[in-house]
């Protein structure tokens, strides 16, 4: 199996975390969306990261799927399966992704848009749906905090501390960590977890 996408998206590296600690073998290919958009291209035509290219050669998109792909095909789950605890750890995730989403967002207005077609109203929007589902994330783990271990870890953790790496890499100054106490110590633990040192929000270090 292939995976295909740099590992500052948070969307490919909670998929290569996850992997990793389903013991999934695969190989990884740090391709950009931007830098590297034809050969993405070649790939998979549609050039979102990550994609997976399976054994079969078939080539799939978006995280979530590809973590139900690989949990089935590790025949084990990251996610608890009763259901007050999965509405639990679906609520965090769905919290994490939205983070992950207007992140992305912002970052890309500010960065692909001419500064004069910046439109204000629409990243003060933004932003504060970002600043909700942090304050949202935080406020959940102050009420209960999640499992930072490497054996006890789920995808609930390991998706919002990707999140949060990813939103404080990218916009620091629009969610202050001393803003979001559960959220900034959580990750800090979690990041020094050997997988996810092995795993870095930046394509510095290689995937084996
Ligand atoms: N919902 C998707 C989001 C993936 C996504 O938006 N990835 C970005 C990279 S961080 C991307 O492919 N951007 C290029 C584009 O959308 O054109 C997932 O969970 O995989």
């Amino acid at each position: 199996m292939k995976l295909i996408g740099m590992l500052d998206s948070p969307f490919v590296r909670r998929v290569a975390i996850s992997m990793r600690l389903l013991g999934l073998p695969f190989e990884h290919a740090a391709v950009s969306v931007f830098r590297g958009f034809d050969e993405f291209q070649r790939i998979n035509p549609v050039v979102k990261a990550p994609t997976l290219v399976t054994n079969d050669g078939s080539v799939l998109m978006d995280s979530t799927l590809l973590l139900q792909y690989a949990e089935a095909l590790a025949g084990r789950s990251l996610s608890p399966a009763d259901p007050a605890a999965l509405v639990r750890e679906l609520r965090l995730i769905g919290l994490a992704l939205a983070a992950c989403e207007k992140t992305a967002q912002i970052v890309y207005e500010r960065g692909l848009r001419p500064a004069e077609k910046q439109h204000a109203p629409w990243l003060e929007r933004v932003s504060g749906q970002l600043q909700a589902a942090y304050r949202a994330l935080d406020d959940e783990l102050a009420a209960q905090p999640l499992d930072a271990s490497e054996g006890g870890i789920r995808q609930s953790g390991i998706t919002v501390a990707v999140a949060w790496r990813f939103t404080q890499f990218m916009l620091p100054e629009l969610v202050p960590a001393d803003g979001f106490p559960h959220l900034a110590a959580y990750t800090a633990t979690v990041e020094q977890l050997p997988v996810f040192r092995a795993i870095p929000c930046d394509d510095s270090l290689q995937l084996n």
